[in-house]
């Protein structure tokens, strides 16, 4: 999977696995974009497999930052139709401190099928990307499965 920023935005960063102590901090690395100038985020198969997108860990910027923030999500999917939705983080964040920074957000049903999705939004931290292979590459492994099968069998019956 390949993570670039938006044409014409500054790019984003990536967190080591330590932050430093008002960065959220669950305990892996994870990517963030800062407030200023702005950062943004792409993401997509480098081989352009779709993919449904099932759920991620968002969190503050950081201590200095703590406000709640919407994190704008843009999927575009294989069909040329495109889907968005908002997730808002709780606030609640004291970097490397006991209290939990990140919250997994579950994206719905209609972001299935997609060639790329894009974060136009700036000031979040992300973590736990998870994705998902659609259907039918499974669907068209059988299909395989049974012509190879269908061969044979009308082999056998010209050597019968
Ligand atoms: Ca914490
Ligand atoms: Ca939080």
């Amino acid at each position: 999977m390949s993570f670039r920023p938006l044409a014409g935005s500054y790019g984003f960063g990536r967190v080591g696995a330590s932050p430093v102590s008002f960065q959220p901090d669950n305990g892996s690395a994870y990517l963030q974009a800062t407030l200023a100038p702005a950062e943004t985020l792409r993401f997509s198969f480098t081989n352009n497999s779709v993919f449904n997108l099932n759920s991620v860990d968002l969190a503050e910027y950081s201590t200095v930052v703590p406000n709640a923030v919407t994190v704008h999500f843009v999927g575009y999917r294989h069909d040329g139709s495109i889907v968005t939705t908002d997730f808002t983080t709780d606030g609640i964040i004291d970097g490397t401190g006991p209290l939990a920074d990140f919250q997994t957000f579950y994206f719905g049903k209609q972001f299935t099928d997609l060639d790329r999705v894009e974060i136009p939004t700036y000031g979040w931290s992300l973590d736990n990307l998870v994705v998902s292979i659609p259907e039918p590459a499974t669907g068209a492994l059988l299909l395989v499965g049974g012509l190879v099968f269908g061969a044979l069998k009308s082999r056998a019956n010209r050597l019968g």
